[in-house]
């Protein structure tokens, strides 16, 4: 199913993705060994030195919905555990270990066309500069170097499987998804834009939104940045 595109340096694999998306086939893989312009959501920028996993896979779904980003989350999560390490989903896209962030997906598109999922891992670079607090990599974990091939060998194998569940059975990639995220029951702050809304994290519903409930009313969100708050 996938054709890889091997790059050693671009400004962000996701950018070039989606320049030779439509006229690549479902499943193309741009990977490269470091990134200029790594891309986060909203604009943010992620940190991409040589030695972590950078990649962004052309998919081209029938339907395309929110429940899509989870593919990769759940894929990094069982990537991880492939390599002896646990890790726990933060809605919708971070993937964090021992309560720090680990990987980030970012799925971008063109309606009816293409949607590319990037997906980024920090395997063998150390914690980027600034974020030492905040982020984790595997090496920390295994306590050795992987070979990257190996990584990308078990990404691969298991974004095939979500994304089959995906295309079949989204409900069950919503029910995975439920057991390995670790915000539900907390309390939370969700900021959207310039929007922020405080409040206890019941649930992931089917249609892959995130059920909160703010002053004793429940508030269903589609989208934004979830941060935990102690209580
Ligand atoms: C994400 O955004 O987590 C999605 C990241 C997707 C990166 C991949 S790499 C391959 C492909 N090509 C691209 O250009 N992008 C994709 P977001 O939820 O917005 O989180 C961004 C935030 O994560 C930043 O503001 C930093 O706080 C933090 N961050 C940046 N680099 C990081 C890193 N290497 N590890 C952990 N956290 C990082």
């Amino acid at each position: 199913m996938w054709k890889i595109i091997h790059l050693d340096e671009v400004d962000s694999t996701n950018d070039y993705a989606k320049s030779i998306a439509e006229e690549s086939p479902e499943g193309t893989v741009v990977i490269a060994k470091r990134q200029t312009a790594g891309k986060g959501r909203k604009g943010r920028s992620w940190a991409s030195p040589e030695g972590g996993l950078w990649m962004s896979v052309i998919l081209k779904p029938e339907r395309t919905d929110p429940r899509l980003v989870f593919v990769g989350a759940l894929a990094v999560v069982d990537t991880l555990a492939d390599f002896g390490i646990k890790g726990w989903i933060k809605w919708p896209n971070d993937v964090w270990v021992e309560g720090k962030k680990i990987a980030g997906v970012l799925t971008e598109g063109k309606a009816e066309k293409f949607v590319v999922m990037g997906i980024g891992l920090n395997v063998n670079n150390p914690v980027p500069e600034g974020l030492e607090r905040e982020a984790t990599s595997m090496i920390y974990h295994t306590g050795m170097e992987l070979p990257l091939d190996s990584v990308l060998d078990r990404l691969l194998f298991h974004l095939g499987g979500w994304y089959g569940v995906y295309k079949e059975r989204p409900e069950l990639l919503v029910e995975k998804l439920r057991q390995r995220t670790f915000i539900l029951g907390k309390a939370v702050r969700v900021t959207e834009d310039d929007k922020t809304i405080i409040g206890r994290a019941l649930d992931v519903l089917d249609d892959g939104s995130l059920l909160l409930e703010v002053g004793g009313e429940l508030r269903r969100i589609l989208y934004g940045d979830v941060s935990v708050r102690p209580l």
